[in-house]
């Protein structure tokens, strides 16, 4: 769908910075282009300032997706039948291959996979929140899948009507894939409800650590989004943090009672002049804290991630001798 093998500035090249301002002109038509609704493609003029948001939420995103495959990736060899299992693996799989659509939509903005990488790797990107949160038990896969894959959906649907087109493109893709991750959780959580009296309270325990990381999962209250109210403008974001996070606990109550759980917020309850739900108040000094490297496992998924990759070196040597063996043969076969 996208190329993978954009060419990366070369260090001799003038720094961005350099570059004059855009003549009007350009950026008169991408305003246009946004208040029409229109697609903006890699290789349209874009504002420094939307290409840079976009290299930042989309490799964000990546790296959520990345990182997000080890807490359930640990459960693949301790999945209680051979279908659960089979489902997992092939789950985990789907979440590496987000990753890597969305690393070639971030790609067509200019961006190496390699640079990408590295700020994953020395701490300057960011990944989402929720998984730097432990999975103590097998019910915290499917409360995963239920509530985490449940909240992705929630806030990834808009983004495919994103205002850049790789971006929306790959998104359609993934939604569809998340949306078999939900039901494969409420299914598993489904069956455990219908188990042992342990089983029915493993699933309540997850559902009682999961449930508030999640809420925040859907970032700062939109008075604290630095990036919200522009890239609303810019089309990039299309419902805020607050409103996407209204919507999910909108949906997901009426889903807590089908299977029995209750959802471990005491001020949680109808509010019939909104019409919609109140909910109690979110703990952001415990999001701040995860965010900033102090939630429970961010050390470890870091040094995972670091891990595979450099383990992964010789993968990576082979692929490029193998490309350059092949190039000089199609020129020697060419000469
Ligand atoms: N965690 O101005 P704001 C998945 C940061 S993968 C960490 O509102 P924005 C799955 C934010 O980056 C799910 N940081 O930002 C995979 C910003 O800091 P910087 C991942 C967060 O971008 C495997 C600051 O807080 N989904 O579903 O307008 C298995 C201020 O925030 C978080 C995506 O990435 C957070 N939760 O809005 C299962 C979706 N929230 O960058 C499931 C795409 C905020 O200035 N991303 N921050 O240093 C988005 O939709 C938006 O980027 C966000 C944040 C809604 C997340």
């Amino acid at each position: 769908m996208y190329t993978q093998s954009l060419d990366v500035p070369d260090a001799s090249a003038p720094a961005l910075a350099a570059v004059p301002s855009a003549p009007d002109a350009l950026q008169t038509r991408f305003d246009e282009k946004i208040d029409a609704d229109q697609k903006i493609e890699p290789q349209d003029w874009m504002p420094e300032a939307y290409r840079r948001t976009l290299v930042r939420q989309i490799s964000q995103h990546a790296h959520s997706e990345i990182i997000g495959m080890q807490p359930e990736g640990q459960w693949i060899s301790r999945a209680p039948s051979l279908k659960r299992k089979a489902i997992l693996l092939a789950k985990v799989q789907d979440e590496g291959g987000h990753g890597l659509y969305l690393y070639s939509a971030a790609e067509t903005l200019g961006t190496s996979r390699d640079q990408l990488l590295d700020a994953l790797h020395t701490s300057k990107a960011k990944y989402s929140s929720i998984f730097n949160y432990p999975t103590l038990q097998w019910a915290d896969v499917g409360v995963i899948g239920w509530l985490v894959d449940g909240a992705a959906i929630m806030n990834q649907v808009p983004l495919c009507r994103c205002s850049y087109g790789p971006y929306a493109r790959a998104m359609i893709r993934i939604c569809k894939e998340e949306s078999f991750h939900q039901r494969q959780g409420f299914e598993s959580l489904m069956v455990q409800m219908q188990g042992t009296p342990e089983q029915r309270a493993m699933v309540q325990d997850a559902v009682n650590r999961w449930w508030w990381p999640v809420l925040a999962m859907f970032g700062p209250p939109d008075a604290d989004s630095t990036h919200g109210a522009q890239g609303m403008r810019w089309g990039i974001k299309r419902i805020s943090n607050d409103d996407l996070r209204q919507k999910f606990v909108d949906a997901t109550v009426p889903q807590a009672a089908v299977l029995g759980v209750t959802l471990p917020d005491p001020d949680l309850k109808w509010n019939d002049e909104r019409q919609q739900h109140s909910y109690g108040a979110i703990d952001w000094d415990d999001f701040w804290a995860v965010v900033g490297g102090n939630g429970p496992c961010n050390k470890e998924r870091l040094a995972n991630r670091v891990k595979a990759h450099e383990d992964g070196q010789w993968v990576r040597d082979a692929a490029q001798a193998y490309a350059a063996k092949q190039q000089a043969r199609l020129l020697k076969e060419a000469a």
